[in-house]
């Protein structure tokens, strides 16, 4: 079939809005339409040419929503008519990562996910003249048609909006999912999360439901302040505002340290920040943010030996088939909100305004709607 698709030619390049075609499901395999597409700042990591795994020409996107169209031989746990979330972390329940309770890193796809190329190792998407486009994080929710494996759909509830819970396929989960899977906060901790963006909001409402008693967001931006606020932050710096050392302000603040100390901004100085405002003899520091090739961490390991952890998560710790529908389920239910954080909504044509946005730090979410 043929369909329409933001491809990222180059890196560093503006995407290009054009019809391309897709082969059907094969065996194990899904067609789904793409119904709406939030940008994360990971596309924008890969579209830059930052991310050291980037491959192009390519179908970047992985937060997004839609409905089953066909299913290949052999699928059984989804038909034609289901309403999905495409998984970037796949769930086999199979393989040694997915039996070990200790990581939700389904290994069992990731070296040709890492390829662009499905798990049969060819891709589904070309031009028209007939050259191979690449796959994207396993999902290319940049595309109104993508085609997954089975393993990597998670199968949500009918009524809820696309246009909101696309988010859930990657910031809102990584953000809560961090608090609550990895970090495991207690109730009456005290916190610090670096970054008020798509992700930074989501780990302050997992703070909010997670009863952290202090919540300080850091942002170089103030007009972040309004909507964290709103998310459940209790106290917010702006390094740029801060005389002296910041680590110094941020341990004075939380009276010590926080307990739990969150990066969103894949900043590699924000990072040893973080590690450094966590307190002493017990805080953990988890980084989120997504580096630059080449960039590295780094601290004196007197900080570690003196007790405190620097940890990492990917997809918020989420297992996806199992936990993202009842994510949606409590973003139905109102136990967490989606919508103030939507505050864009593009068509597909426009999707490179999404990057402005982001680079102008205007947007949280912008959302393309197919
Ligand atoms: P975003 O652009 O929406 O937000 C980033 C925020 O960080 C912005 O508010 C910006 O003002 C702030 N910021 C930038 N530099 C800063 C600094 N030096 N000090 C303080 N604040 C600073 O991006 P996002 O979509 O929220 O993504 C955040 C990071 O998380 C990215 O690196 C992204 O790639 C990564 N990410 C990781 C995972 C994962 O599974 N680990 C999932 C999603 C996103
Ligand atoms: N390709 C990059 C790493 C990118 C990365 O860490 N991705 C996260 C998800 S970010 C979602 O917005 C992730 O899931 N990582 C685990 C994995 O297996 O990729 C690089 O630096 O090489
Ligand atoms: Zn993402």
């Amino acid at each position: 079939m043929r369909t329409r698709a933001a491809v990222a030619m180059a890196a560093g390049a503006p995407l290009q809005v054009m019809e391309v075609n897709l082969e059907g499901p094969r065996a194990g395999e899904v067609l789904v339409e793409i119904k709406a597409t939030g940008i994360c700042h990971t596309d924008e990591f890969t579209r830059s040419g930052a991310d050291p795994e980037g491959l192009f020409p390519a179908i970047l996107g992985h937060e997004g929503a839609g409905v089953v169209i066909e299913v290949g031989e052999g699928v059984t746990s989804l038909q034609p008519g289901d309403h999905v979330i495409p998984l970037y972390t796949p769930e086999c329940r199979e393989c040694e990562y997915c039996l070990n309770p200790k990581t939700n890193l389904c290994q069992s796809i990731r070296t040709t996910q890492g390829q662009g190329l499905m798990p049969d190792g060819t891709s589904r998407f070309s031009m028209l003249d007939g050259t191979p486009i690449l796959h994207y994080m396993g999902c290319s929710t940049f595309a109104n048609h993508t085609v997954l494996p089975e393993i990597a759909l998670a199968k949500v509830r009918k009524d809820a909006p696309f246009d909101k819970i696309c988010y859930i396929g990657c910031g809102v989960t990584t953000g809560i999912g961090a608090v609550i899977n990895t970090a495991k906060v207690e109730i009456g901790s005290r916190a610090i999360v670096f970054g008020l963006g798509g992700i930074g909001l989501n780990v302050l409402q997992g703070l909010r439901l997670a009863g952290a008693d202090q919540i300080v967001g850091v942002d170089l931006n103030d007009s972040k302040v309004e909507m964290a606020t709103r998310f459940g932050m209790t106290d917010f710096v702006n390094p740029s505002k801060v005389t002296g050392d910041l680590v110094a302000h941020l341990v004075a603040l939380t009276k010590g340290g926080a307990d739990y100390t969150f990066d969103a901004t894949g900043n590699v100085g924000v990072m040893r920040t973080a590690l450094e405002a966590a307190h002493k003899g017990w805080g953990e520091s988890i980084i989120i943010g997504v580096a630059p090739a080449g960039a590295e961490i780094s601290t004196r390991p007197f900080q570690l030996v003196t007790g405190r952890s620097w940890r990492g998560t990917a997809f918020g710790g989420a297992r996806g088939r199992t936990d993202v529908p009842k994510i949606v389920d409590w973003y139905m239910q109102g136990k967490i909100e989606i919508d103030p954080m939507i505050t864009h909504r593009l068509k597909l044509e426009d999707i490179n305004k999404g990057f402005d946005l982001m680079h102008a730090g205007e947007s949280i979410r912008a959302v393309v709607e197919f």
